[in-house]
């Protein structure tokens, strides 16, 4: 962790509680699944019209894009400036009709791992489906072949080795979600506990 005095603008972006670090953390629960680019496959479903399955190549082949973000983990370190590569959500969903009953996502990833999200915020402009994180491919612990990011909330909601997405009216609590973890995450409001939604109206 970074003891070196650090601007007020810089200062700006760490969410309370956190302090910056330059390097990057693994943080997985259970080992990192196994990757096979012959069987692997991404799939939308639930809500909507069609469900959508994409191969490896077929995923790579979806526009590119390319966006800096800064990253918070619960544990309190956060991490600045990361600079992902991958498919943006709002160009992905180009491909996806919803329904108009999906209100929430649930990301399912391998080693059976979750996560959940309100539609809203997972479909803002700075989400992505990443496979590339400061200029090379992911390291496997951090996710290769593909992770989600979403920098406005804390870090396990960016879930790694993700394999569907499916959509959903009701909400499903994911992995950490069950396991004391708040259930949106916010880390500029320290929505780090369960405990404190019963504090909210
Ligand atoms: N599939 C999966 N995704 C996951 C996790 C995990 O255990 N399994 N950990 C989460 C947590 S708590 C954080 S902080 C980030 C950490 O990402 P990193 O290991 O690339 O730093 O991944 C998130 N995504
Ligand atoms: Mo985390």
């Amino acid at each position: 962790m970074s003891k070196r005095p650090i601007s007020e603008q810089l200062a700006a972006r760490v969410p309370p509680g956190q302090v910056l670090t330059d390097k990057f953390p693994v943080l997985t629960y259970g080992p990192t699944p196994p990757f096979d680019p012959r069987t692997w496959d991404f799939r939308v479903f639930g809500l909507v019209e069609m469900p959508l399955r994409l191969t490896y190549e077929e995923f790579h082949a979806l526009p590119r894009s390319e966006m800096v973000a800064d990253f918070h983990c619960v544990t309190t370190w956060s991490r600045l400036d990361n600079r992902w590569e991958g498919v943006r959500i709002a160009d992905l969903m180009q491909l996806v009709r919803l329904a108009p009953e999906a209100r929430f996502v649930i990301v399912h990833c391998d080693g059976d791992y979750t996560t959940n999200l309100p539609l809203h915020e997972f479909l803002d402009e700075d989400t992505m489906l990443a496979y590339r994180h400061d200029g090379r491919d992911l390291e496997p612990d951090h996710g290769y072949p593909l992770r989600l990011v979403v920098p406005k909330l804390y870090g396990w909601k960016s879930a790694k080795w993700v394999r569907a997405l499916e959509f959903s009216a009701n909400d499903q609590r994911g992995f950490w979600e069950v396991r004391g973890y708040h259930n949106h995450a916010d880390p500029w409001k320290e929505e780090r506990y369960s405990f404190q939604e019963e504090q909210e109206d």
